[in-house]
């Protein structure tokens, strides 16, 4: 747990007890700082009561008395409409700040390392995290990711903190600054918390703020490309561009697979990617670029980058190998829900047998249909079921599966019927999982179950 010196004797509200609110409030109460925090929902508040956690409401009279607002990242403060607690704050211009920016004024000493971006940044963050670790690196890996900031632990000026960080996160850290920021792509995600598009871009590129370092930027998408653009009048920051398709002059990239550093002007070869299955498609090529470019500003030799990202062993949900049963993969990528994220896992494989729907995002399937021609069939399940179906059907060979249960095993009955070479029977919904599983997580663990449930995986799980 990190102790916050400059919270000593301060009076702060900590609003929202969930995963990062109770990390918050327990690192607070140990830094010696007054207390109050507040949920809406009264199971978390008694969760929190019975955690030794002084629980009061926010929106009485107390603000007076109150130095700072740590908000939730998940709570609205802008868009669509401010939490009453955070327009409180804001009325009475008590500063809201989020654990990140806690982290960052409670140990100045480390570096920092953020990784932002609408797909990847998870894989991104976690490969960067196990470069380090492989180079027997001290780091702390953490954020959005799943360990709340303030859960790390300390770390001095030999250490660093490898952070995945949201646009919600991105918006609630006003003075944190980062040794080497990563942004990897942008594309439309959460547009009602950012009021739109403008300002979800706005909040993408609040990680380059106060970078002092290197600057590093996917440039695949053109949002993403234009913000490297504007980057490299800032003197501060040293930019490297990076692509998981393109050539890219002074920058690192992946072509056919192969990953270059042309950091020094001089393409060199580093290594093939396609040999590193945890890493599949050009989107993870992309991620690995990020990665070799922030571990070497980081000062990581060549040799041991390439270890680290050869020994990657890749994260649960996001195009995870499950089994190969009769020679098909079956892969889980449930943490793709949106299609934008879907597009990427299928196109990665070139025959695939697809298991989608859930609770539909906003917008439509257009980001897949370059990658149509290689699903054989579709298995829809859940709300988006009819909608997906009626937008797909006279394109693909859909089936109303329902339930992901009958979606395996309508996709296993076909593949087994089938047996094409180099099949792939992927989950990857591009939907929110809230219409049939708590989260995505147990919509992925449900898939595997299901798939080690079939008949011979047994002798054929990984
Ligand atoms: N709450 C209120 N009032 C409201 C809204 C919420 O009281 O109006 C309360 C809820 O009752 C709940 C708490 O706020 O108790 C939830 O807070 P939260 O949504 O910020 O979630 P945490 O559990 O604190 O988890 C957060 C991140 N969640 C979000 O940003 C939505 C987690 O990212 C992160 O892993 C965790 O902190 C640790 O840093 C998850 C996520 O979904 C993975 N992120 C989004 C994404 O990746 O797209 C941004």
């Amino acid at each position: 747990m990190i102790r916050i010196p400059s919270s000593k004797g301060k009076t702060v509200a900590v609003m929202g007890l969930g995963k990062s609110g109770l990390s918050t409030a327990r690192a607070l109460m140990a830094s010696g700082a007054n207390v109050y925090a507040w949920d809406d929902s009264s199971d978390r508040r008694a969760e929190a009561e019975a955690a030794g956690i002084p629980v009061a409401s926010l929106t009485n009279g107390l603000w007076n008395d109150i130095d700072s607002l740590v908000l939730s990242p998940g709570i609205p403060h802008t868009f669509p409409e401010p939490h009453p607690v955070a327009a409180r704050a804001r009325a009475q211009g008590t500063e809201i700040v989020g654990d990140i920016e806690l982290l960052a004024r409670a140990e100045p000493a480390a570096r920092y390392i953020g990784i932002t971006g609408t797909n990847g940044k998870s894989t991104t963050t976690a490969l960067i995290g196990h470069i380090l670790e492989t180079a027997k690196r001290a780091v702390q890996i953490g954020g959005n990711l799943g360990t709340p900031a303030l859960d790390l632990a300390a770390l001095d000026q030999t250490g660093t903190y490898v952070l995945e960080l949201s646009s919600y996160q991105l918006e609630l850290m006003p003075t944190a600054a980062f040794d080497i920021a990563v942004l990897l792509n942008i594309t439309p995600d959460h547009l009602d918390r950012h009021g739109g598009m403008d300002g979800y871009k706005a909040a993408k590129r609040r990680i380059f703020d106060h970078c002092h370092g290197t600057a590093i930027i996917g440039i695949d998408d053109p949002d993403s490309a234009a913000v490297c653009v504007t980057l490299r009048d800032n003197p501060a920051v040293n930019v490297i561009a990076v692509s998981g398709s393109l050539q890219v002059d002074g920058g690192v990239y992946a072509e056919d697979g192969i990953l270059y550093d042309d950091t020094s002007g001089e393409p060199v070869e580093i290594m093939d990617l396609r040999n590193v299955q945890t890493l599949p498609g050009a989107h993870n090529a992309q991620n690995a670029a990020a990665a070799y470019a922030a571990t070497q500003a980081a000062g990581l030799s060549r040799a041991d980058i390439v270890n680290g990202i050869r020994s990657y062993p890749g994260l649960p949900h996001r195009q995870e190998l499950i089994a190969t049963i009769g020679g098909a993969r079956y892969v889980n990528d449930s943490k793709a829900t949106n299609p934008e994220a879907t597009a990427k896992a299928l196109g990665s494989y070139p025959l695939i047998y697809w298991i989608a729907g859930g609770k539909p995002k906003e917008g439509g399937l257009e980001a897949i249909e370059p990658f149509l021609p290689r699903i054989r069939h579709a298995y829809l399940i859940g709300e988006a079921a009819a909608a997906f179906d009626a937008a797909l059907s006279g394109k693909i060979d859909t089936r109303i599966s329902g339930t992901l249960a009958q979606a395996v095993r309508d996709a296993h009955a076909a593949v087994s019927a089938e047996h094409p070479s180099d099949a792939v029977v992927l989950l990857s919904p591009a939907c929110a999982s809230f219409d049939q599983f708590p989260n995505f997580e147990e919509r992925g663990r449900e898939f595997a179950r299901l798939v080690r449930d079939l008949p011979a995986a047994g002798e054929a799980t990984p």
